[in-house]
């Protein structure tokens, strides 16, 4: 089916398009953030929001580690592996 006919205009050559021309990682049926490839690879489903890939805390970090004052200013940062959009 060409782009422009379909309702996903930016589906790769590679990728496997359904009848409206989508492909699974440009669908988010149950709209939680998630594409349908990747809960489908994850394991989760699809068609659920309350189902989804788990987001994971991989690192996390304090500065300074100890607070010496009430009012002290104190940076975190984090990084978190998994996502919804
Ligand atoms: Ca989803
Ligand atoms: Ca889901």
């Amino acid at each position: 089916m060409a782009d422009y006919a379909d309702l996903c205009a930016d589906t790769a050559s590679t990728q496997t398009a359904n009848s409206d021309g989508c492909a699974l990682e440009q669908l988010d049926s149950d709209n939680d953030g998630v594409n349908d490839a990747e809960e489908v690879a994850e394991g989760t489903d699809p068609e659920d929001s309350t189902s989804f890939p788990p987001i994971t805390i991989e690192t996390f970090a304090a500065s300074p580690t100890n607070i010496s004052s009430k009012g002290q200013q104190v940076e975190l940062r984090w990084r978190v592996s998994g996502h919804r959009n």
